[in-house]
């Protein structure tokens, strides 16, 4: 029998996800699809300011504990450091220049899913700090880390810094360190940033700051949609709101509709209807605490070896091994 290759109405993930999310009750949108080019701008403008604490305190951590870390990272031959979400390197670059400097024997391997952010962090990287050995590995983090499991020469040290992992509910990020585990061998290791549960206020003012750049941020998926997919949506009917669960330690961002409204996206033949103040979830920032990490782990199959931490354990640094072997 001659097989008929599956067809969908969708040409993209992202059309396919908008269309599931927006037509689900509550709707949602995916947080992965802020980040075009406009959404990374913005990122950055986020981690410069003051009240996107995250940034500064996990350099504080790379800067006050750089030795330790690079010892824990090293062994006999050497390693090769394997960074996840590679961005604008800032924080990494602390590391690399103290691994650099007392003639640490490794290659940087950073990933990336945008080869124009690989090849700008490597231009800078040859001027910087011209010592390191750059491998950039364009692509997921999954097909990256199933092609780097056999990349077994000497100990692996998987790196994803930025709390990057709480953009993840719990049962999705132990699916995400299963992952990593099962590319990592008995002495590899995974350096992983966690931000912490603290004072709700803080974490409120980080996701709702003054000058309307998280509110950007967030609108970026309409703005998204209007250019990619045909739609119409008039921003200023969106408000963006962030609420904080000190009990789980969620924090979670939402685009709520201050009227009601019918909104046409032609590009998937479309009509969304909103009642007034109805919502869009759009991202969760889960914020954790040593219990939480360790069962994260345990669920994984990996367990904490050391961690590094702020002064007021703002923010830490674990580092995990694989626990059955
Ligand atoms: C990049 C996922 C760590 O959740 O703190 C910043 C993204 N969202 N402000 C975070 C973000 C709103 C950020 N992460």
């Amino acid at each position: 029998m001659k097989s008929t290759p599956t067809t969908t109405k969708y040409e993209t993930a992202f059309e396919e996800d908008v269309a599931k999310g927006l037509t689900s009750f509550p709707k949602y949108l995916l947080s992965k699809y802020i980040y075009d080019e406009k959404g990374d701008k913005l990122f950055q403008q986020i981690m410069n300011m003051p009240e996107y604490y995250l940034t500064n305190c996990e350099l504080g951590i790379l800067q006050s504990h750089t030795a330790s870390i690079a010892d824990s990272f090293n062994s006999k031959k050497g390693f090769d450091l394997i960074e996840l979400g590679a961005g604008d390197g800032k924080k990494t670059k602390v590391l690399l220049k103290h691994l650099v400097a007392k003639n640490y024997d490794f290659d940087y391997l950073p990933v990336d899913i945008s080869q124009h952010v690989l090849d700008e962090l490597e231009e800078a990287l040859k001027t910087e700090i011209p010592g390191v050995n750059i491998k950039t590995q364009q692509g997921t983090y999954f097909k990256t880390l199933e092609k780097l499991a056999d990349y077994n020469s000497r100990k692996k040290v998987i790196m994803v810094l930025g709390s990057n992992i709480g953009n993840l509910l719990h049962e999705k990020a132990i699916d995400f360190l299963k992952n990593i585990c099962e590319a990592m061998s008995k002495e590899d290791m995974l350096f992983m940033g966690f931000d912490q549960k603290k004072d709700p206020q803080i974490i409120l003012d980080a996701y709702n700051d003054p000058h309307g750049i998280t509110e950007a941020f967030n609108k970026n998926l309409l703005v998204r949609m209007n250019n990619e997919l045909e739609a119409d949506f008039n921003t200023d009917d969106f408000k963006h709101w962030e609420t904080y669960n000190p009990e789980t330690g969620t924090a979670a961002s939402y685009l709520v509709s201050k009227k009601e409204q019918q909104v046409k996206i032609d590009k998937l033949g479309l009509d969304i209807h909103f009642d007034a103040w109805e919502t869009i979830h759009t991202e969760i920032s889960q914020k954790y605490d040593d219990n939480i990490v360790q069962w994260l782990a345990k669920e994984a199959g990996l367990e904490v070896i050391e961690e590094f931490s702020d002064s007021e354990n703002c923010y830490k640094n674990y580092i995990f091994r694989r626990k059955d072997l």
